[in-house]
């Protein structure tokens, strides 16, 4: 979404992640996903350093938000990145972890977006009609959190501002653009351009 919001086409190499290519692991060998490699050779293998890498190329937010909004966007980032995903990957996950009981980090995730909630703005996306550097960096961890249990998240009545900001999200043609399904890259492939349509 970062890429495709600021204009920046890639070479793109769709990964199994039970078969990751050598050429990936070379350049980033703690094996997730997404990795870029600019044309300079450095390697940025952080999602929300991929997105601030766009951002710094083509500032497509700039004067959207006023200064106490940009505080908040990377305060909540930052809980969402650290806190929240933390608690998400054990309730998504709890038989990959030892020990966890899966409904207690369900309950710390949910705490975390009860508050949001009170501060949702809106009406369409966080911060008003305009999508932000916020709605890309941490919709897709809400996203996964209600597919671990859509019915439960659906019944959740503390969180509307929630499900309605979720909702413009999976609706929304920046989902459905990026949201492509592409066979794993092979070496002897043709390159492969995302976004395909600049
Ligand atoms: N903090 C990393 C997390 C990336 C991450 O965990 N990606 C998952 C896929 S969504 C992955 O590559 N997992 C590796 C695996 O399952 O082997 C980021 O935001 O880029």
């Amino acid at each position: 979404m970062g890429l495709c919001l600021t204009d920046i086409q890639c070479e793109l190499r769709e990964v199994s992640l039970k078969n990751k290519p050598s050429s990936m692991l070379d350049i980033s060998p703690k094996g997730t996903v997404p990795v870029l490699l600019l044309d300079n050779g450095k390697v940025i293998d952080e999602s929300l350093d991929v997105i601030d890498w766009a951002l710094e190329q083509n500032n497509v937010f700039d004067a959207n938000l006023v200064d106490h909004q940009e505080i908040f966007t990377d305060k909540t980032i930052k809980l969402f990145d650290g806190d929240f995903k933390f608690n998400l990957d054990r309730y998504k996950y709890s038989t990959r972890y030892h020990d966890v009981d899966e409904k207690i980090h369900r309950e710390s995730c949910l705490k975390i977006l009860k508050e949001l909630d009170k501060l949702f703005v809106g009406p369409a996306w966080f911060f008003g009609d305009d999508v932000n550097k916020l709605d890309i960096s941490i919709l897709p961890f809400i996203r996964q959190f209600r597919l671990a249990n859509g019915e439960w998240f659906d019944g959740q009545e503390d969180i509307k501002n929630i499900k309605y900001w979720l909702n413009t999200f999976l609706e929304s043609d920046l989902l459905k653009n990026i949201m492509t399904t592409y066979e794993p890259w092979k070496e002897l492939d043709d390159p492969l351009y995302f976004p395909i349509d600049l």
